[in-house]
């Protein structure tokens, strides 16, 4: 039952439209995927959410392929998959990188049991709600476009994103125009504390919550803030540990969290998130980094655990890809929702000759 061979294989993978944020512009992803294999040939599959550039957090593409090369799958390989996150312990940071192979490794425990991932992670046989995240758009128009289509194809709420002089104004229009709509906003970490009486103009609109207004690495202004205004803040960047949201809620430094498994170094962690939030009450959602299918069917298997309460951002593969990497590709029902597949594991079918097609670089350490 040991892992006796990992394969990885960056693919580049163009978005359909292209995603900005307050931070910058992503036109095609560079991802690295994690196959592990068993002495039975049984496989597991990861993707590792690190992006083309270090500008959501310390990872990118470039850091996390040597990471993973030289570091985390030889201590991997050999392995049993339910060691591998005590294994990576004593690694400091690389977290989007270690759990590539960790949740490639619960893939293969719940493919070697023939049960769901999401069964094996402890969650509930429900179907799951789903939202959408916008990246800024080239004119408000364009913005209140795509808000209508995705309205219209059901998803629960909106979230955009916002960044200094594309804040107020552009809130303030997509409120005119869908005064009811559960609508949030992303910062990417793009204001300071000192901006808390502009931030405070945004309780006018009601907003479901703010996500990440301040540093990526901050707790303590972000309490400060929450003090001064009344709109919930959500951190993201900030929660890499479930000691992070130990802080942040006794602090007051958020209200609800996203919890992304690559943030925060694999599934096991970001269990214990979703444990520690259901006991104070702190909601959770699944966030998204623009995964391809198999990152995708992970988040799925995650949002069914019962903390997960709001709508996430995991949505339809046709919203970022012409052809995804998986079989059938993830779609959302017209109520926005997603039923977790009930195959073992992941519960899709990777389709190795799309990948082969995309391929850029391979190693094979075993
Ligand atoms: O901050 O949630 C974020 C994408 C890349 C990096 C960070 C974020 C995002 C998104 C997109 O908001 C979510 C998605 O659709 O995958
Ligand atoms: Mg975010």
């Amino acid at each position: 039952m040991t892992i006796t061979r990992i394969d990885l294989v960056e693919i580049r993978l163009p978005l359909l439209t292209p995603f900005e944020t307050s931070v910058g512009r992503t036109t095609e992803r560079r991802i690295i995927l994690v196959r592990v294999e068993d002495d039975r040939e049984i496989e597991g599959w990861g993707e590792c959410v690190a992006e083309e550039l270090p500008l959501y957090s310390e990872e990118w593409t470039g850091s996390a392929w040597p990471a993973l090369e030289t570091i985390l799958a030889p201590m991997a390989a050999g392995a049993d998959p339910e060691r591998i996150r005590h294994l990576f312990e004593p690694i400091r940071g690389n977290r989007m990188a270690k759990a590539a192979i960790e949740s490639a490794a619960w893939d293969l425990r719940a493919r070697q049991g023939g049960v769901p991932l999401w069964e094996l992670l402890g969650g509930i046989d429900r179907e799951i709600p789903c939202g959408v995240s916008i990246g800024l758009q080239d004119s408000t128009e364009a913005l209140l476009a795509n808000i209508e289509r995705e309205l219209a194809a059901g998803y629960q709420r909106i979230k955009i994103k916002i960044k200094p002089g594309r804040d107020l104004d552009l809130i303030a229009a997509v409120r005119d125009r869908f005064p009811d709509v559960p609508l949030m906003a992303d910062a990417n970490s793009a204001y300071r504390l000192s901006d808390a009486p502009l931030l405070r103009k945004l309780d006018a609109f009601k907003l479901t919550m703010i996500e990440q207004p301040l540093a990526h690495d901050d707790i303590v202004d972000h309490a400060k803030l929450q003090q001064q205004i009344e709109t919930p803040i959500c951190l993201d960047e900030s929660i890499r540990h479930v000691r992070d949201a130990q802080h942040a809620i006794q602090l007051g430094a958020c209200r609800v969290i996203n919890i992304k498994m690559g943030r925060v170094g694999g599934h096991a962690m970001a269990r214990e998130i979703e444990d520690l939030c259901r006991g104070k009450s702190i909601p959770v959602w699944c966030g998204g980094m623009l995964e391809s299918g198999i990152g995708r069917a992970h988040n799925i298997a995650l949002s069914t655990l019962p903390g997960f309460t709001l709508p996430g951002d995991v949505s339809a593969s046709a919203r970022y890809w012409d052809e995804d990497i998986i079989d059938p590709p993830v779609t959302v029902s017209a109520q926005g929702t997603i039923r977790p597949s009930s195959l073992p594991g992941i519960g899709y079918r990777v389709k190795r000759d799309r990948i082969d097609q995309l391929a850029v670089r391979r190693a094979t350490i075993d």
